[in-house]
């Protein structure tokens, strides 16, 4: 059975651009209940461990230093099918494929700053929210 929790980050570009209200707004919208949230900044190697599953990936370098350009919101979302519903939400990870009315076709410039993170299953999201709070940060 699918879980009820997802893991979301507000990336750099989007707060950079004022976007934080907006995006929350479509999350609230969309029937998420906030768990967990924190406005912070990840250093390169933070950030490095986060994206540790990409490594090997071309994108890598360009990803851990786009994440660590800037502060983000980490935030632990809870609904029913939270990870499909949210990626659901966000779109495509590239917003020029992603559809009308999702958070990365509203607020993503391009591939690598694109507005949000969403955790891709269930395993990532406890794995990603565990990075970020602590037991007695979640409510
Ligand atoms: P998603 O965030 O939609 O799950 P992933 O897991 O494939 O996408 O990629 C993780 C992150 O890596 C993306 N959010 C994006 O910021 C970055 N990324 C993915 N593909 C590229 C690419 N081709 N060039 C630059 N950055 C990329």
């Amino acid at each position: 059975m699918a879980g009820n929790k997802t893991f979301t980050m507000v990336k750099p570009d989007a707060v950079k651009a004022n976007n934080i209200g907006p995006i929350l707004k479509m999350i609230n919208e969309a029937g998420f209940r906030i768990v967990a949230m924190k406005y912070t900044k990840l250093s390169q190697e933070r950030a490095g461990q986060f994206y540790e599953v990409h490594k090997e990936r071309p994108f890598y370098g360009e990803l851990v230093d786009f994440m660590s350009s800037g502060p983000i919101v980490a935030a632990i979302l809870e609904k029913d099918n939270a990870v499909e519903d949210y990626r659901k939400l966000i779109g495509a990870t590239n917003p020029a494929e992603a559809a009308d009315g999702t958070i990365r076709k509203l607020y993503a410039t391009s591939i690598g700053e694109n507005a949000v993170h969403g955790a891709d299953s269930d395993e990532n999201a406890e794995r990603e929210g565990s990075f970020f709070f602590s037991s007695t940060e979640k409510f």
